[in-house]
């Protein structure tokens, strides 16, 4: 496999001095990939440039892209890899830190994953064996660790335990070359977040490797202060148009309506004087079929189900579903009587039941049973 390592670059003139003759002495030792190094500088005026090109003379693996100004480390990866993979034919793609805080030791162990069939290696700090610098200020590594433990849950990516980290490699055929970089979500740092969540929901398999993540001896910082804004923004960006997300959402927005069919109708039924089961029974079977009419035009739109034969099975199976819920409530409820021998909790106790046992039931049941995709 051929790889490049993509390394951008603004004035970091004393790492790159040392770093090229690092890979030199590196690159030779990794066995069955044939690995270059490509550097994607944006006019550095501190000449670092000159640095990649005075070494270029000596090395074959060495490239080098220039750029007019500084455009942030998204829009030099999007360059980077447009270019790695159009005029250098990658096969896979290497992001890494010119300024030593990824360990180029390192390198070999991620290539070497590529050999076990990964399409996506990711240098891991969180995971056993990895570390965020010991040093680090509280306010620095907390929002590193929260920052992380955050876009981990908000992408629903709760498997993968570094997701804001530089130090990766992905496949391109089938993941990469399909990226359409025109949609990148950020210029800045953040980029990382968008190409993380692609890869995944693209079907990468995916292996973390755990490694140091050392502190900046030399040159500047470039981060932004507005980092986590930024991280933020993409992060909401790229959920609002995840379809998962979206017919949760919807799933979510329809549950609501059909509470308020069922409290609206039971407070009319009351005042009309019907009789209790009449007020019970019709008031939560016309919440049912609120849900069951809403969720199949709008919810589960793509799998509609429709013909007088399928709707009514379909609905009866509905129905059968939705006293899951009910049996649920009725366990948890009578449970937690017994437990606390008070009635003080119940609303707590009932609120908790149907958020955390009730809604992913019948989100399980709707997309498994009711709605369930058609296999292709
Ligand atoms: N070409 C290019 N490279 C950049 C740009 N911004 C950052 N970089 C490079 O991207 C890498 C990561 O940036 P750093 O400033 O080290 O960010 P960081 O590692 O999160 O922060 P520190 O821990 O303070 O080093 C470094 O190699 C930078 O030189 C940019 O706008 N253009
Ligand atoms: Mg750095």
């Amino acid at each position: 496999m051929k790889v490049v390592i993509i390394i951008p670059t603004y004035n970091e003139r004393e790492n790159t001095d040392k770093m090229i003759d690092i890979l030199a002495d590196i690159l030779p030792q990794i066995p069955d990939h044939q690995v270059e190094v490509l550097y994607v500088d944006d006019s550095s005026p501190d000449g670092t440039a000159q640095v990649i090109k005075s070494f270029q003379k000596h090395y074959k693996w060495l490239h080098l892209l220039e750029g007019n100004a500084k455009q942030g480390l998204g829009s030099a990866y999007a360059r980077g890899m447009r270019y790695a993979m159009k005029d250098m034919h990658a096969d896979y793609l290497m992001e890494f830190d010119a300024d030593f805080q990824h360990p180029p030791q390192d390198i070999p162990r991620l290539i070497a994953e590529i050999n076990h069939g990964y399409d996506y290696i990711i240098g891991s700090r969180y995971i056993a064996g990895g570390s965020i610098p010991a040093h680090w200020g509280g306010n620095r590594k907390l929002l590193s660790v929260g920052g992380n433990l955050f876009a981990r849950f908000a992408l629903l990516m709760p498997q993968i335990h570094d997701v804001t980290g530089g130090f990766r490699l992905s496949r391109v055929k089938g993941f990469m070359d399909r990226f359409d970089f025109s949609t990148l979500l950020s210029r800045q740092f953040a980029y990382k977040i968008h190409l993380l969540a692609y890869m995944v929901n693209a079907g990468a398999k995916v292996r973390e490797v755990p490694f140091h993540f050392a502190a900046r001896t030399s040159g500047d910082s470039k981060i932004m202060k507005n980092e986590m804004k930024e991280t933020l923004r993409v992060i909401f960006l790229y959920q609002t148009k995840n379809p998962q997300v979206r017919r949760f959402f919807k799933f979510a927005v329809v549950g609501f309506v059909g509470y308020l069919v069922n409290a609206g109708t039971l407070q009319l039924f009351t005042v009309w004087k019907w009789g209790s089961v009449a007020v019970w029974g019709i008031s939560t079977e016309l919440a049912i079929i609120s849900n069951f009419v809403w969720n199949n035009v709008w919810t589960f739109s793509d799998q509609k189900i429709t013909g007088p034969g399928k709707l009514a099975y379909k609905f009866f199976q509905f129905n059968l579903t939705s006293m899951g819920g009910l049996l649920i409530q009725t366990v948890v409820g009578t449970l937690s009587d017994w437990l606390l021998h008070t009635t003080h909790y119940r609303q707590l106790v009932l609120a908790f039941a149907i958020v955390c046992l009730v809604l992913p039931y019948n989100y399980l049941m709707y997309t498994l049973v009711i709605w369930r995709q058609k296999k292709n």
